[in-house]
């Protein structure tokens, strides 16, 4: 054991190579402090690094997909309005390389555990290679979806063929070309993989639980030309600007109109404009401010795109699975994705989609998967596209410690709880980025990380200005951030939808709010004002 003197120090240790650790690194290195990284992956990227299932691209467009900072986008153009994993891990190397950042990272390294030492006022962090090292500053960023969920299919592990999951799929890629597929899941990734090799695949079978209700994503090819002008004439700062003042750090918002005060007509045509011409999220997040509040304001979105969707549709019983008349949650409650012919893919009669509420999966065998009225369907391939243990998951599965001995996950035995979705009381000198509590999942990530990490810099300031050595968050800021936490999703049809949203898609898991409803202007006033005044939410030493 080597003594606590010869434990190598840092000032501040970031947990997670992506969005977050990257803007934190060039901000705190440029308060002089001394910072790494500990990455579990091999590259940075983040999610990016994990993400590379086929098909795999961004959700949120150009130019608002990308680190907030001038000297990158004026030198960085992405091919694609809506980049692919590829390019965004290009885009990783590229910011990399300007900003220095791999000469601080040390990757393949997984952190174990963290305990915070009262007597030092410092973390002292182990790595499963056994390595330690104290840190004045302990910032996980390991963001929402680092816990991978695999549901307990009975006879899985006897299935000869080949299993992947989305969310650690193979780094060399997979031959899919002619083989028989099983697909289970159809939130993001599933989609998105779906789409991806369903021309490819001899004959696939999604297995679906709930239908996503997916948007248009209207993708196409950026014109570097056209890009390069908008750099110029301001068009970039101005967007990225916008992401400021929205709900969703997007470059859009909601309309401050009710669906009812417009005519059907006016509706529709509205509608058509948002779904149709322009695609992406606004029909989600641009649209009517009550279609998230009001249960027939949200049945008139849905009828729409229902009507769209169907009409893209030949196969009537698929049609009834992927857009009942029913809604099974009220519109834009869960997730939606982007689709990219994902409707004319399903459509394609090598392509089948069981519905596993009517005929669940009873069992796996070692030839293929057994439903309740399909019997067993031979596969040479088995993906599972089933999500996360979401927005808690990351940081609870991690040893680390608090002051009273507790780990995160004791912290939250009995519900999720969060200063501001960023700290915790009894775990000082911490701070979490992108996670629980926070506007994470209702947020364009690399907005949400933005402006978390430009707070996290104006605390690394006054911190250094004051010779502050111990902040821990007090217990009054908990308690009042986890009440308005409650407050905000119950004004929402959110509780509504069996979403991992809520913690709802892990059996016996609490459902609660695990992120924070009440929009990003509001989020990031509260994390200021809580460092006005003296640090007011806060215990210091
Ligand atoms: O995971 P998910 P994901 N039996 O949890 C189903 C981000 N992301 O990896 O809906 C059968 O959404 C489950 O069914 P149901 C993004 O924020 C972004 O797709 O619970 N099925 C669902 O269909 C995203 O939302 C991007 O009924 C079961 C699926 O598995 C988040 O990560 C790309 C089941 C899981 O979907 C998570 O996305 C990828 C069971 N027992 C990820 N358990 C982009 O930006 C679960 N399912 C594009």
């Amino acid at each position: 054991m080597p003594s606590a003197k010869d434990i190598e120090q840092v000032d501040v240790l970031l947990v997670g190579a992506g969005f977050a650790s990257y803007t934190l690194l060039n901000r705190l290195r440029r308060l002089g402090y001394n910072v790494k990284i500990y990455e579990k992956g091999a590259a940075s990227g983040g999610i990016w690094y994990w993400n590379c299932y086929p098909g795999a691209r961004v959700d949120s467009d150009t130019p608002i997909y990308q680190l907030f900072d001038k000297e990158l986008w004026s030198e960085w153009t992405f091919k694609d309005r809506y980049a692919g994993w590829q390019e965004l891990r290009d885009y990783f190397q590229f910011v990399d390389k300007k900003w220095k950042i791999s000469e601080h990272v040390t990757y393949n390294k997984h952190v174990d555990s963290a305990v915070f030492d009262e007597d030092r006022h410092q973390w002292l962090v182990e790595t499963s290679d056994g390595s330690e090292i104290y840190a004045n500053w302990f910032l996980p960023c390991i963001g929402f979806a680092s816990r991978r969920y695999t549901p307990p299919f009975p006879g899985l592990g006897n299935f000869r063929g080949d299993i992947y999951h989305t969310a650690v799929w193979p780094q060399h890629g997979v031959n899919l070309k002619g083989k028989r597929i099983a697909e289970i899941g159809t939130g993001a990734s599933g989609t998105q993989v779906i789409q991806e090799i369903g021309d490819k695949a001899k004959e696939l079978t999604v297995y679906l639980r709930t239908p996503n209700m997916c948007l248009p994503m209207n993708q196409r090819k950026l014109d570097p030309e056209e890009e390069e002008r908008k750099k110029k004439d301001g068009t970039y700062e101005a967007e990225i600007e916008k992401t400021r003042h929205t709900f969703a750090g997007f470059t859009y918002d909601f309309l401050k109109k009710k669906t009812m005060e417009d005519t059907p007509e006016d509706r529709e045509k509205f509608y058509h404009k948002l779904l149709i011409e322009e695609g992406g999220f606004r029909f989600w997040l641009n649209t009517y401010d009550d279609m998230l509040f009001d249960k027939d304001a949200n049945y008139e979105a849905y009828k729409f795109w229902r009507k769209s969707v169907l009409a893209r549709l030949t196969d009537k019983k698929k049609a009834e699975i992927l857009a009942p008349e029913t809604p099974p949650h009220p519109w834009g409650t869960k997730r939606p994705s982007l689709e990219q012919r994902f409707y004319e893919v399903v459509d394609q009669p090598h392509v089948k989609i069981v519905d596993i509420n009517k005929s669940p999966i009873q069992e796996v065998q070692e030839k293929g998967i057994v439903t309740k009225d399909e019997g067993l369907i031979e596969v040479d391939v088995i993906i599972l596209a089933t999500g996360f243990d979401s927005v808690t998951g990351s940081l609870a599965q991690l040893n680390i410690q608090g002051v009273k001995g507790g780990t995160i996950a004791d912290h939250w035995k009995d519900g999720t709880k969060t200063s501001m979705g960023i700290a915790m009381p009894e775990f000082p000198n911490m701070f979490f980025l992108y996670g629980p509590q926070a506007p994470t999942a209702f947020s364009n990530g690399p907005s949400c990380t933005q402006f978390q990490a430009e707070w996290v810099e104006k605390v690394f300031k006054l911190i250094k200005e004051q010779g502050i050595t111990r902040l821990e968050s007090t217990q009054e800021e908990e308690d009042d951030w986890c009440r308005r936490m409650s407050e905000e999703w119950n004004k929402s049809l959110f509780p509504l939808a069996k979403s991992w949203y809520q913690g709802a898609n892990i059996p016996g898991r609490k459902v609660e709010p695990l992120n924070w409803a009440g929009g990003m202007v509001a989020y990031v006033e509260t994390l200021d004002k809580s460092i006005s005044n003296d640090f007011q939410g806060w215990h210091v030493q």
